[in-house]
């Protein structure tokens, strides 16, 4: 087993990976930038060091300044989280390359695995379930308009290099190929430095639901059942929930069976995630593999009573995992809480906060690093916890969810808790009735 593993993240992320570092008696090694001294993981971790200023290319994305705090600390192995360079292929090898463990993927899988044409690719000959469109990538607007019309209206296309729905263009009719494949390359060119392109069938209103999976340095892999994460806003997840409404017992096995043939395919080592879109007839089809812990990773934890982050550990270190699959014995429901206006199109609203109450009871769990006079700083991302309920049925969760996002006291910044309410008591919400549209059509009270 490691005896040092150095958390190369910040945040709720980094004090959840320490907590179980904890449980396991592995010593631990946190990193800050200078706008984090004062953050929890800094004082829960056994030693802590200033790896730089506060822009994130100069702290948490500075692969030298992590190695060096590495290498003076004697941590045997560095944890990314997610974010940052969990999935950065680069850093993977340098880790490696020290004789460090790196806590996630090898460069070969997350290269295989971040070119997206590629990955589909290689799900098609695992058997997959794909979308109908180009194999592999386009090379002429020609191309992509005949294709089009083989597979028939309305196509999208998508960077391969892409995520987060940059690069992506849905058209409707020949005329405006030309003008999304030059907008989208032109887009993908400044987001990701790749401008290749590939065309699917675009499924209308799908279901986002992926498959938590996870395999070990025996080639054996297993899945740990699904999370609906559904309801997003301009591709940021708002809300997660296991199992998924949507979901029924045959689709699941299913649904398992093809994502562990995607990571036996790859010979996958560690927790990974298989993404799908499903459509409303319930046809799914791989859309993304995920090689890093997820945010959303602690509904499944609570419906199969599972710490995902231990395994992560213990199958880093070469422990054998059982090979069996895991099934949903709870419902939990997952709320990111963000320092956002929601009456201001979610504007970031970083700053202090004066005062703070944390929901407690039974099947309630806070995954956050706030607490009441800490100063939200501007340079990172919103999410400032997750509040996560378990209950035996989806009808008791939410009533949960309802009650504890009203204990939950935040003054001094907005935060989106008022719109977790809302959803809470939205009857298409209730019922289970939503697709990854829901949000278009939301109105915030
Ligand atoms: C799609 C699609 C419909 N048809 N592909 C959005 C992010 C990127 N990773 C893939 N995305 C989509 N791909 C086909 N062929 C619809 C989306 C999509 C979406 C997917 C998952 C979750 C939320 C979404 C919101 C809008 C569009």
């Amino acid at each position: 087993m490691f005896k040092k593993i150095l958390i190369a993240n910040r945040g709720e992320i980094a004090l959840r990976i320490i907590r179980t570092c904890k449980e396991m008696g592995v010593k631990t090694v946190a990193v800050y930038s200078t706008a984090d001294r004062e953050s929890l993981h800094v004082r829960f971790a056994d030693e802590a060091i200033c790896i730089g200023p506060p822009p994130s290319k100069d702290s948490y994305l500075n692969m030298h300044s992590l190695l060096s705090a590495a290498e003076i600390t004697n941590a045997d192995a560095i944890h990314p989280g997610y974010g940052f360079l969990s999935e950065n292929s680069k850093f993977s090898g340098l880790c490696r390359d020290h004789g460090i463990k790196f806590i996630g993927a090898t460069p070969e899988h997350i290269e295989q695995m971040g070119d997206k044409a590629n990955a589909k690719d290689t799900m098609k000959k695992a058997g997959v379930p794909t979308i109908p469109g180009s194999e592999g990538l386009l090379d002429s607007i020609e191309q992509a308009i005949k294709i089009a019309n083989e597979i028939g209206y309305p196509a999208i296309m998508k960077a391969t290099a892409g995520g987060g729905g940059r690069g992506m263009r849905i058209v409707w009719k020949d005329e405006e190929i030309e003008g999304a494949w030059n907008s989208a390359k032109l887009e993908a060119a400044n987001a990701f430095g790749n401008d290749g392109l590939y065309m699917e069938k675009y499924i209308e209103d799908p279901r986002h639901i992926e498959i938590q999976v996870a395999g070990d340095q025996f080639g054996k892999v297993c899945h740990l059942s699904e999370r609906d994460c559904s309801i997003q806003r301009r591709h940021q997840k708002l809300l997660e929930e296991s199992p998924s409404p949507f979901m029924t017992p045959e689709l699941r096995d299913k649904m398992g069976e093809a994502a562990k043939a995607a990571a036996q395919i790859i010979n996958y080592e560690g927790v990974g995630t298989v993404e799908f879109l499903v459509d409303k007839h319930r046809n799914f089809y791989f859309m993304e593999m995920n090689t890093r812990i997820q945010v959303e990773h602690p509904v499944t934890e609570e419906v199969i009573n599972f710490d995902l982050v231990k395994e992560q550990i213990l199958i880093a270190a070469g422990v054998p995992i059982s090979g069996i699959d895991y099934y949903p014995t709870k419902h939990a429901i997952e709320c990111r809480i963000n320092a956002e206006d929601i009456y201001n199109n979610f504007r970031p609203c970083p700053g202090k906060i004066n005062q703070l109450n944390r929901p407690g009871g039974h099947g309630v769990r806070v995954d956050t690093h706030i607490y009441a006079g800490y100063t939200i700083p501007p340079y990172y991302d919103s999410m400032i916890a997750k509040l996560i309920v378990f209950a035996q049925t989806r009808e008791e969760a939410i009533v949960k969810m309802d009650r504890a996002l009203g204990e939950f006291i935040i003054e001094g910044v907005q935060t989106t808790v008022p719109l977790h309410i809302q959803l809470m008591r939205n009857k298409d919400f209730i019922s289970g009735n939503f697709t990854t549209a829901f949000m278009n059509t939301f109105e915030i009270k």
